[in-house]
Parts: structure tokens; sequence; C-alpha cells
């Protein structure tokens, strides 16, 4: 075998430390991705693009605070079950579920805005939400029934989730 004439270029110092860079941050990254892909209430990820829940805080036209559809406007009713204030969320059993809460209810000088959002059997807790703050949160909706989500700060916040 003829001998190569132009031998390997070494690297340099620098080169190293950048491609030591690279190969840190990525993995990283490629961390906290696969971490996004684990549902809340299980310890596995799971490869489904999400079923979309766009969820606001607001008020009932007699003044209690509600959960809503972020589709929502003013007049438009949602279905809701019986004494509950909020709309009845319904998503298919097996499906990855996302939850993305924002909210929009103002501040007032009697009140600071503050809300969470909670579905107890699926592990689903947002942290407290002040005024046009949001959270997003996956959860798998691995079995079926009626289950309740509800803010803890106020009681009468509350509806019903059905999976199918
Ligand atoms: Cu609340």
């Amino acid at each position: 075998m003829a001998k190569q004439k132009n031998q390997p270029k070494k690297l340099g110092r620098t080169t190293i430390f950048i491609l030591a860079g690279i190969v840190v941050v990525g993995a990283a990254g490629g961390y906290f991705a696969y971490q996004s892909f684990i549902p809340v209430n299980v310890d596995y990820p799971v490869f489904l693009s999400p079923e979309n829940i766009l969820i606001k805080t607001g008020k009932t036209t007699d003044g209690h605070y509600a959960f809503a559809m972020q589709s929502s406007r003013g007049g438009k009713q949602v279905p809701r079950a019986g004494g509950m204030t909020s709309p009845t969320l319904n998503v298919s059993k097996g499906n990855l579920v996302a939850v993305h809460v924002i909210n929009e209810i103002l501040n007032t000088s009697e009140e600071k805005s503050v809300h969470n959002f909670n579905i107890d059997e699926f592990n689903v807790h947002s942290k407290d939400l002040g005024y046009f703050e949001s959270q997003s949160i996956t959860f798998l909706a691995d079995k079926s029934g009626d289950f309740i989500y509800h803010c803890t700060l106020h009681p009468e916040m509350k509806g019903v989730l059905s999976v199918k």
C-alpha cells in the first residue's frame, strides 16, 4: 500500500473543547426531550402525539370562578355535568392528553388572581398561576371513567374529565 502523503491533521485543543461542548449540550438536550415524553402519571416515555385541551380561567355569568375552554367566547354554552361550573372534558382512553391552562382572571384591588388546575387521579397538579401565567401538563388517560378536575383554592371551580 502506498504511503499517504497527507498526514491527518491533529485536532487543536480549542476544537476538542468545542466538540466536547456540543456532545454535552446534545446529550442534555436529548435527556430533556426524553423527559418531556414522560407523562406525569406514569414513569415511562409515551411516544404519541398528544390530544390538546386548552383551558382558561374565567367567571360564570353569575359571577363564580370557573374554568372554560380557551376557544369559548362570552355567551357560548359548553356542556357541563350537573353541579359543575366548568365544562366537561371528553378524551379517549389510551390517549396522551396535554392540558394547557392559562389564568385569564384579572387581579383586582380586593384580590390577587391565583388559580391552579388539578386532576388528582392522573397526578395532574399545576403550580399556582398568577394573572396570565400558563402551564402545560401531559398525562396518559390510562383508565376510563369520570374524574373531577378542580382548583384547590376555589372549590367551586370544578368540572368533569370523562375518559371513554
Ligand atoms: Cu381558582
